[in-house]
């Protein structure tokens, strides 16, 4: 097994800081040229959409970890009041609200319903921004890691990003169909390698190219809504990838599962060290839980694996991630 001392020569491999400029902070997004941008869109010929986003809702993955919960969706105004406000509304001078509301019905037809939603950024399709992530007092680029208050992120807040899109060519790397699993990579003993990546490009006939959006299927998020755990390990990207995806140049890579990577550590002396080397030295966003089953299915079928993908975070201001419903359009 790897140890730190290897981990760090690959970090120092790696490292993109200064690459861009000492005020970078979009990182790997940089690749995404307009040239790029314009090739990704050529590539819609056919009008099919996927939408890879997952449901918002009680029922999502989270509870294997205690500190994120799943979204809790409140109605804040519905039908239901409108009984209410009939009869109370004009008079109860103590609740503006009511006053207000029952105004508005008595105007006239025009009703309406209202909701807010309470959840951690991560709960669900997301974004990891860059200042997800640090080691040793340090943030991608080297800002330091004390930025990040509980005002939000100074430095690499997902809001830096809507200058991107973000929007580029994307590529399904299908490692359930290159292991030929019935459903998904289940054994986290066997972490996907940078030489399954190439297999699995070869084998679907399609290039891996600088300011790509890689898409990886390993089956869990399926493997999830079959059996609603969202706890249950699946094998993930191993830490040696991160050299792979620097290799090629990509400019953000994206998971059907929690994590993107293994969850079993490949470096003796850390959790998550391809999560280390991605978001802080190389300056690379992570994608989780994205739905890859239709788009898979659809590239099997007519065996394109390249398309637009658009996948615009929210512009949470200071926020260190955001909900998405990416789309991949061929
Ligand atoms: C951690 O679990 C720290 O991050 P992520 O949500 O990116 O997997």
């Amino acid at each position: 097994m790897a140890d730190m001392g290897d981990f760090r020569r690959v970090a120092d491999d790696v490292r993109n800081w200064g690459r861009w400029g000492d005020d970078d902070e979009l990182g790997t997004l940089n690749f995404i040229t307009a040239e790029k941008i314009a090739q990704a869109a050529s590539l819609v010929t056919a009008g099919k959409v996927f939408a890879l986003g997952v449901d918002f809702g009680s029922s999502g993955p989270q509870g294997a970890f205690h500190y994120r919960q799943n979204p809790v969706h409140v109605m804040t105004i519905d039908g239901g009041d409108e009984k209410t406000l009939r009869e109370f509304g004009p008079k109860w001078l103590s609740n503006p609200s009511a006053v207000q509301l029952s105004g508005y019905s008595e105007a006239g037809p025009m009703r309406f319903n209202d909701d807010m939603i309470i959840m951690p950024l991560q709960a669900a399709t997301q974004w990891d921004a860059l200042s997800h992530v640090y080691y040793e007092d340090r943030l991608y680029n080297g800002f330091p890691a004390s930025s990040v208050t509980s005002l939000g992120a100074y430095y690499l807040g997902i809001d830096k990003v809507d200058v991107k899109g973000i929007t580029s060519r994307g590529v399904l790397l299908d490692l359930v169909t290159l292991r030929g699993v019935e459903t998904y990579c289940a054994d986290v003993e066997q972490p996907i390698t940078p030489a399954e990546l190439d297999e699995a490009a070869r084998a679907q006939g399609v290039e891996v190219q600088p300011g790509d959006i890689v898409l990886v299927r390993t089956g869990w998020w399926a493997r999830f809504l079959e059996n609603g755990d969202g706890a249950e390990p699946g094998a993930g990207l191993d830490w040696t990838c991160a050299s792979w995806l620097h290799d090629h140049e990509v400019a953000a890579v994206a998971a059907d599962n929690l994590m993107v990577e293994n969850p079993v550590s490949g470096v003796d002396g850390t959790i998550l060290p391809m999560h280390m080397l991605c978001l802080r030295d190389m300056g690379m966003m992570f994608g989780e839980y994205w739905d890859l089953t239709a788009l898979a299915e659809d590239c099997a079928a007519d065996g394109r694996y390249e398309f637009q993908l658009v996948a615009p975070p929210l512009s949470v201001t200071g926020g260190v991630g955001s909900p998405i419903n990416p789309i991949a359009i061929k």
